[in-house]
Order: structure tokens, then sequence, then C-alpha cells
């Protein structure tokens, strides 16, 4: 029996509930209790932990690749956000031990969601920064453009001395998000992600589509709030420092649009379905400044992406 073979709600089941921290034999227990054979049961089970496990070395050197479980005990109790190092104690944030290619080598060349097998193109280990091809199908980033395009606003970026949201010349793009689990076809989405990067749905900020004419640009700065920066208290109070991003390009760009990495030399051109992550944690758990990053100015026709930011604890800001 292979994982592909298992019916789509089935594996939703099964990694909703390894997500959750069941464990093995209530996993296994509660698919016989529910009729399935108990060969079945526990190969499926089986198979499902594999996969998990695939994903967590796929992604390690991740904030949000520690232990499933660990990661909802945590949110369950977890304490007040910690003041000086911004992404708590090294205990909770896991290290980037492996090289990429150990992890690759180890993990397979895809990560399996219950919905879509999501192939990497490249990965490099410090700061983590994976490229995935094709995450969202080309009707998918259709849609999303379709259901933005109607209630864009110029983008705003977080006033780190008051907190407040301000047009600024840094950002020109226009945008808007949905709220979590707004659609069926964003529910889906959120779904995907959290699989595929290993962190919950609730610590997910809530998607938000921007659009970039040509000119428009976001020059480089960091996703994670500066802890130092008394206006980023409200920020960090709501879920957490943010952990890692995720970038899904929604458009093919004529010219321009690269997501660029000024300190690692790195340029990520936009490509329609693909999605670039990238996470913030040093390998000893402090906030990584190699992971300065900016769009760079569309030349030529536009561009559309998506992003999803994740935090360390379920986010409660507006949109939740
Ligand atoms: O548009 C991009 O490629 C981009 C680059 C950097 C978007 C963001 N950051 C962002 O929205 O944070
Ligand atoms: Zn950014």
């Amino acid at each position: 029996m292979q994982y592909d073979s298992l019916a789509p709600d089935l594996k939703r089941w099964l990694t909703d509930n390894m997500g959750r921290g069941v464990e093995r034999d209530a996993l296994i227990q509660a698919l016989r209790a529910a009729g399935y054979q108990p060969k079945f049961a526990r190969q499926a089970v089986e198979l499902a932990l594999a996969r998990e496990a695939a994903r967590r070395r796929a992604m390690a050197g991740v904030a949000v690749a520690q232990p499933v479980t660990q990661a909802v005990a945590q949110a369950a109790s977890a304490p007040a956000p910690s003041p000086a190092g911004a992404i708590d104690s090294a205990a909770d944030t896991p290290r980037a031990e492996a090289s990429a290619s150990e992890i690759i080598a180890a993990a397979g060349n895809a990560i399996e969601t219950s919905d879509r097998r999501v192939h990497m193109l490249f990965a490099l280990n410090a700061p983590r920064v994976v490229l995935f091809d094709d995450l969202l199908t080309h009707d998918e980033c259709d849609e999303l453009v379709r259901q933005a395009s109607v209630k864009l606003e110029r983008s705003t970026v977080v006033n780190a001395q008051t907190g407040a949201y301000d047009v600024h010349p840094d950002r020109t793009s226009s945008g808007t998000h949905f709220q979590r689990g707004e659609t069926d076809l964003v529910r889906r989405i959120e779904q995907r992600i959290s699989e595929l990067v290993g962190s919950p749905v609730e610590n997910g900020e809530p998607i938000q589509v921007l659009h970039y004419t040509p000119g428009a640009e976001y020059k480089p700065h960091f996703d994670y709030f500066d802890p130092a920066h008394e206006g980023n208290d409200k920020m960090l109070a709501m879920g957490g420092q943010r952990m890692a991003t995720l970038i899904m390009y929604l458009n093919d760009v004529e010219a321009g649009g690269s997501t660029v990495f000024p300190d690692l030399g790195l340029d990520v051109l936009p490509r329609k379905g693909n999605a670039l992550y990238f996470a913030y944690a040093t390998e000893d758990g402090q906030l990584d400044r190699r992971s300065l990053h900016g769009g760079s100015p569309v030349s030529s026709g536009e561009k559309w992406i998506a992003t999803k930011w994740m935090r360390q604890r379920p986010y409660t800001g507006p949109s939740a």
C-alpha cells in the first residue's frame, strides 16, 4: 500500500491528528473504531508518520519544523513572548544542523500534503530558504487574483516607533487580505501550507495578496518585528514573533519583480504557482539578519503575489 493511494479525507484526518500530537497507537485505535481493518489502519498510520518525518527533515533548520507535538504543547502553555531574544530560547528554536544536501537526500525531493505533492526546486540551509514548484495550481492563482483585485488598497508598513500602519515610499504595491478561512479556496491553501511547513493553521496570519505595477517594489527589509522597537510590542503580542514567510507567486512577470536577498546574493524569479519559503532563526535561535530581503521593481508587466507569515503561537490579530 502507498500513501498516495489513501483517500484524501483520510490523509487530511491523519495529518490533522498528527499535528495535534495524537500518537501512533491512538491513531490506529481511532481508525479501527471507525471501522477500518486493523492491518489497513496500522499501515495507513505508519505511512503517514513516515511522510511527516520526511517533511520535517526537509524543513529542518526551520523554527516551525520542531516536532508537531511539541509545537502544540508549546502553543497551549506558551509563556508571554520573551522580551530579549525575540524568538524565545534556543531550546524552543531548532537549529540548522544538517547541510541542505543532507536534508534533501534524506527527505526526497518533494513534500506530500493531503491534497498535493509539492516538489522542492532549491534549498539553502542558513538561513533556511526553500523554493517550491507548483504549490498552487494556475486556477488557484487566477482565482486568488480575481477575488483580491476588487478590494486593493495602497500597501502599508508597520511603523516600528509608533506601531501604526503607514504608507511608505519603500513599499509601493497595493494589496488586500483574506480573513483566515474566509473562502473554501483560502481554507484549502492555508491547510496545504500548514502541512507543507509544519506550522499550525492558527499560527498563520491572514493571507495577503499584493499587486505591483511597473516601477513598484518593496525595498529590502526584515519580516520579523525587531523587539528593540517599542512600536512592535503590539505586533508581538498577537501571537509572538514571526518565524517564517511564504511568498506565493500568482503570475508570470515579464521583467523584474524578483525577490532578492542582498546579503545572500540571491534573486528568486517569480513564476506562477511557485512559492518561496524562508525562516529567520539563526542556528542559535536568534533573529537572522541574513533574511534581509526585498521585492525588486517590476520592469514590465505586473506582479501578483500572496504572502503567508507564520507566528510562534496562534495569531490573534486582525482578521484571524
Ligand atoms: O514581492 C516580493 O517579492 C516581496 C519581497 C519581500 C514581498 C515581501 N517581502 C513581503 O510582502 O514581505
Ligand atoms: Zn518581506
